[in-house]
C-alpha cells in the first residue's frame, strides 16, 4: 500500500484516485434509481423557446469531456449556437438536404422504418430550441508550427461523449434529440470549423413544449441484450 499521494512511473506523474464505494444494498437502490431515471429519456421532436441560462450548457458539456478517449487526447469540439441567425442559416441548409435524401437518397426500407417515428424533412426545431450543440470530432491535430499530429479512436472518444453528453442534458431535465442531416458539411462550413473538424452529431437543447406526444416504442429487454458467460 503506497500512502503517497503520487508517484513517478517511467517518468510521468501518477496521483492517488480512489474510487467512491457503496455497500451492495446502496449500489442496487443507487443503480436502480439511475436506470430508472434514465428510463425516462425519450428523444422529442417539439421544443418549447424558453430560454436555459448558459452556465446549465457549460456544466453538460464539461460532464460530456469527463468521457474516456483514445490516448486522452479528447478530440472534440462543442459548438453551441444561440444565435438565431446561424440558427435560421442551419435550419435552412439541414433542411435542403434534408428534402433531398427523403425524396431521393434514402432507400425505401430505410424510410419504412422510420415511419412509425413520424419524421419528415422538415426541422422547425433547429429554429425553436434555444440552442443547438453541434459537437465536431477532430480526426488530427495541428500544432502552431502546422505539423500535424495522430488523433485515435476518434469516432468511438467522440460517441462516448456525446453519450454522457446526452445523459448530462437529461439529468438537467432539459430534452434534446440526435440528429444527423446527411450530408453534414454544411455545419462546418456555416461555422467556419477548422479542416481538421468535422460534424459529428447536432442536438437541439432546450425544455420539451407544451404538450408533447412520442412515438409508443419499447426498449429491450434485460434477457434481449445481455448475455451472460
Ligand atoms: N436524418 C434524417 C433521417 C432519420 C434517420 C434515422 I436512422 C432516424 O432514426 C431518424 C431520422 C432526419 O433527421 O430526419
Amino acid at each position: 500500500m503506497n500512502n503517497e499521494e503520487f508517484i513517478t512511473i517511467e517518468g510521468f506523474k501518477h496521483i492517488r484516485h480512489q474510487q467512491e464505494v457503496f455497500s451492495e444494498e446502496e449500489m442496487i437502490q443507487r443503480s436502480k434509481k439511475y436506470f430508472t431515471y434514465n428510463n425516462k429519456r425519450r428523444s422529442i421532436r417539439d421544443f418549447s423557446n424558453k430560454a436555459v441560462p448558459l452556465e446549465v450548457i457549460e456544466n453538460i458539456i464539461k460532464t460530456a469531456s469527463t468521457a474516456p478517449s483514445g490516448a486522452n487526447k479528447q478530440p472534440w469540439t462543442f459548438c453551441v449556437v444561440k444565435s438565431a441567425e446561424i440558427k435560421s442559416k442551419i435550419r435552412k441548409a439541414a433542411e435542403e438536404e434534408e428534402r433531398k435524401s427523403y425524396a431521393e437518397r434514402m432507400s425505401e426500407s430505410w424510410l419504412n422504418d422510420l415511419k412509425h417515428l413520424g419524421t419528415d424533412a422538415n426541422k422547425p426545431f433547429l429554429e425553436k430550441a434555444p440552442y443547438l450543440i453541434i459537437v465536431f470530432k477532430r480526426a488530427y491535430e495541428i500544432d502552431k508550427n502546422g505539423e500535424k499530429h495522430q488523433n485515435y479512436y476518434v469516432n468511438e472518444s467522440v460517441g462516448l461523449a456525446c453519450g454522457m453528453l446526452i445523459a448530462a442534458i437529461h439529468n438537467a431535465g432539459l430534452a434534446t434529440l440526435t440528429h444527423t442531416p446527411s450530408p453534414m458539411r454544411f455545419l462546418e462550413k456555416i461555422l467556419e470549423r477548422p479542416k481538421n473538424e468535422r460534424a459529428f452529431l447536432l442536438l437541439p437543447v432546450g425544455y420539451e413544449a407544451n404538450k408533447v406526444f412520442v412515438p409508443d416504442i419499447k426498449r429491450k429487454g434485460i434477457n434481449e441484450i445481455m448475455e451472460l458467460y
